[in-house]
């Protein structure tokens, strides 16, 4: 009698047991990380640190291959945390393409991923110097911008909105 007793609890909590379990798949279903694995995460943004290199089109390509864009930097905020980054990843001083450029109107710099007009800079001293006019795509040279020449293969920071 106590047997059968003790049998019918332990299948009912079973029962429970199942149902919890299945509400906790599905609920780990739904928490998805906010950024791809090899994206890192910085205010509701997620950065691609790319080190092989490409040319300033073919890296805006491989971004938007990725469903982002070449980095837009609004904010000092935002332009230490890519500094830190290439400081702590990146052992040999290393070129970074970012999202502005002068391609449309020499002189008139804008953000590739909106066309945006360029507000906050952080430009390398005597830059930009548009230098053979020929520098029309920045750079992060030595953790200040840059206008290089757009043919030439350097890494490349992409930018999406974190999920
Ligand atoms: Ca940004
Ligand atoms: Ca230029
Ligand atoms: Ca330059």
């Amino acid at each position: 009698m106590l047997d059968e007793k003790r049998e019918k609890q332990l299948q009912e909590v079973n029962k429970r047991l199942r149902i919890l379990q299945n509400k906790f798949d599905k609920l780990q279903q739904q928490v998805k990380k906010p950024c791809e694995s090899g994206w890192t995460l910085f205010r509701n943004h997620c950065y691609l640190f790319e080190l092989s290199k490409a040319s300033w089109k073919a890296a805006k390509k491989e971004c938007e291959r990725r469903q982002s864009h070449l980095v837009k930097i609004e904010t000092s905020a935002e332009n230490i945390f890519l500094k830190s980054m290439i400081q702590h990843m990146v052992r040999r001083k290393k070129e970074f393409w970012i999202g502005l450029n002068d391609l449309a109107k020499e002189g008139w710099f804008t953000w590739i991923s909106d066309y945006s007009t360029v507000a906050y800079t952080d430009w390398h001293p005597g830059n930009p110097n548009n230098y053979r006019g020929n520098e029309d795509c920045c750079e992060i040279h030595e953790f200040h911008w840059n206008d290089d020449n757009c043919a030439r293969p350097y890494c490349f920071i992409c930018e999406k909105q974190a999920d």
